[in-house]
């Protein structure tokens, strides 16, 4: 076994064997054929919900109940919805992504230069996961913290292009901004105080890091996967997909459904943590990214988290002898600990929690 300090294999940047030009990709991207995307599956009519939160602060009553109950049905049925009117600027929206975009386009030589280990993830990386010879996803990513302050280093996060920093530092702001609004929503709609589900992630004191993935061209995209199948550790996900190249797909019932993006909208996605404290009322649903033989992909995925040593569990509100509770109490820390213990499953793992109680 591989000290966490060091990868099992040496790292190879999937960016550059897709510029080497070859028209197949190396074994090792390779996935079992049960896992290969099925692109002709996907339901051209179907869509994530599109929720406009301009609703939430709408003069009129009607339209504040009809906006909270849209995201209460999305939150229950989809685990996935999609905002506008989210109150991010478009151009600060464009200019987050764009500007990762250039990151990824600087020369090896600059990016190697923040090159991650899997001791924190935080920087320039290929992978996820220790397992040696593992079968590994076609992207490339960018990891870094924002909150707690403690965990934040300027200098970890990249210092070209020059504006990066004051651009992701506005970004982040407004991201737990909306967070916190979301948490109020989410709140209310379980029938909880206003400010539970803030107060259980730790009030001020919550965590939020970004990932920022590259998609590289892919020569044989129906073998491979961008992200392979998860769902997602922390509470809230705020993910900024590329508007022009689709890619993420939402598992629904049976199916993998592609999500279509809508113009500076921003996707939310519910996840453990959340799922966990509601008692399963609300879902963290598994996704997963396919690639594209013309395009490459840029997307923004913000975790927005609890703080990492507060215990996390059902609230006791939504505990009755119908609805007992199905999870046991961990913190984050610890949840995460028994995710990286038992490796990536190609799965939700926050079921498997059921059985520890
Ligand atoms: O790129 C995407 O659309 C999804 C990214 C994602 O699921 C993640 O970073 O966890």
């Amino acid at each position: 076994m591989a000290s966490p300090c060091d990868w099992p294999e040496p790292v190879v940047r999937v960016q550059s064997v897709s510029e080497s030009g070859s028209s197949t990709i190396p074994d090792r991207y390779i996935k079992p054929p049960s896992d290969r995307p099925s692109p002709n599956l996907s339901p051209p009519d179907i869509n994530i919900p599109l929720i406009d939160l301009a609703g939430l602060t709408d003069g009129d009553l009607a339209v504040r109940e009809a906006t909270m109950k849209e995201i209460s049905a999305a939150c229950r049925e989809w685990g996935f919805f999609q905002v506008v009117n989210h109150g991010l600027r478009a151009e600060l929206v464009d200019r987050a992504r764009e500007i990762w975009r250039e990151f990824f386009h600087e020369s090896m030589e600059v990016k190697q230069r923040y090159a991650n280990s899997p001791k924190t993830y935080e920087g320039y990386g290929s992978r996820l996961g220790l397992q040696k010879g593992a079968i590994l996803d076609w992207s490339d990513y960018y990891f870094l913290h924002y909150l707690p302050s403690s965990l934040k280093d300027h200098n970890k996060w990249p210092h070209q292009p020059s504006s990066l920093r004051e651009v992701v530092e506005e970004y982040s702001k407004e991201i737990v901004r909306l967070g916190n609004v979301l948490l109020k929503v989410f709140s209310k709609n379980l029938g909880l105080r206003h400010d539970y589900l803030q107060n259980a992630f730790g009030g001020e004191d919550i965590g939020a890091c970004l990932r920022v993935n590259f998609y590289p061209k892919c020569p044989q995209p129906d073998l491979t996967l961008g992200l392979s199948s998860h769902s997602d550790p922390g509470g809230i996900t705020f993910l900024l997909p590329d508007e022009n190249v689709c890619g993420l797909q939402v598992c629904r019932g049976q199916q993998w459904i592609t999500v279509r993006p809508v113009p500076h909208g921003i996707i939310v996605n519910i996840g453990d943590q959340i799922q966990v404290i509601s008692n399963a009322i609300y879902k963290s649903v598994e996704h997963r990214v396919v690639v594209n033989p013309n395009k490459e992909r840029v997307s923004l995925a913000y975790f927005y988290n609890p703080k990492s040593d507060l215990l996390i569990q059902p609230a006791p509100e939504l505990i009755t002898p119908e609805t007992p509770s199905l999870y046991p109490s961990m913190t984050f820390d610890e949840y995460r600990l028994f995710i990286r213990t038992r490796g990536p499953q190609g799965k939700s793992q926050v079921e498997s929690l059921k059985s520890q109680k």
